[in-house]
């Protein structure tokens, strides 16, 4: 048996199509049922669903075999006792700086001020003002980024961005893009090596049916 997870949501939406090249259907609708462990049409693969967070965990420590996960998740999980054969190009989005339209971002970083910057993503937020050279205060949330700026909380957040309207809706703006973001599959290593047979046509199929490879 070998065990897939995957989180609600975009990540399990975008990796069904990949699941159906590589010649397996989800015989369940999370979104219709309550069930966390999903049947496939193959007796051989099973489906969880767990938090965006919590894939990387479960694949480290073999409570799945494999996981689709954000890059965004597996850089603040360290990536540890995980194999990375395949990015899949989906979920695609970016990691940006944001902050409110009357804060001159450009003029803090010039004149070295410290910066108080609030986000979930804080091994990414500190790895970069490092890289920039600007000196930051991270204040961790868990949600809701996007309130921070506007109660004074901080000054700016690192937060995730595809179209755009949350920022705007929120009268945010982008000041820099920290990286690309897409998800990549990951492997439990020991099933690599125990389960190598029924995990390998599962990456070719997956290969072959990714959308504009990397
Ligand atoms: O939602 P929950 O708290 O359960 O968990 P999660 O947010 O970790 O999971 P989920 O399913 O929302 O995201 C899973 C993965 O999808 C992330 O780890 C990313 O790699 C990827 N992804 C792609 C995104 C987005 N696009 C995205 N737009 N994850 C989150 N967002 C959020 C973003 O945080 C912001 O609040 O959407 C909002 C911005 O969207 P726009 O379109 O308004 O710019
Ligand atoms: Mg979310």
């Amino acid at each position: 048996m070998i065990t897939l997870a995957l989180s609600k949501g975009r990540i399990y939406d975008e990796t069904l199509p990949l699941l159906r090249a590589a010649g397996i259907e989800v015989l369940e609708d999370p979104e219709k049922s309550r069930k966390l462990i999903l049947s496939t049409n193959q007796p051989g693969v099973r489906v969880v669903l767990v938090r965006a967070t919590d894939v990387p965990t479960y694949v480290e420590y073999g409570g799945a075999d494999l996981g689709v996960t954000g890059k965004d998740t597996l850089i603040e999980h360290g990536g540890q006792g995980l194999y990375q054969p395949l990015d899949l190009q989906i979920a695609q989005c970016r990691m940006s700086v944001a902050v409110r339209a009357d804060f001159d971002y450009a003029r803090a970083v010039r004149q070295g001020s410290r910066l108080k910057v609030a986000t979930k993503y804080t091994a990414i937020a500190r790895e970069f003002f490092a890289s920039k050279g600007v000196h930051v205060d991270l204040i961790k949330l868990y949600g809701s980024m996007e309130l921070a700026p506007l109660t004074g909380l901080a000054d700016a957040i690192v937060d995730l961005v595809s179209t755009g309207s949350t920022l705007k809706a929120n009268q945010l703006i982008e000041v820099e893009r920290i990286m690309d973001i897409s998800s990549r599959l990951v492997v439990n290593q020991a099933a690599l090596k125990l389960k190598q047979r029924a995990i390998q046509p599962l990456l070719d199929a997956f290969s072959k049916a990714i959308i504009n490879p990397p």
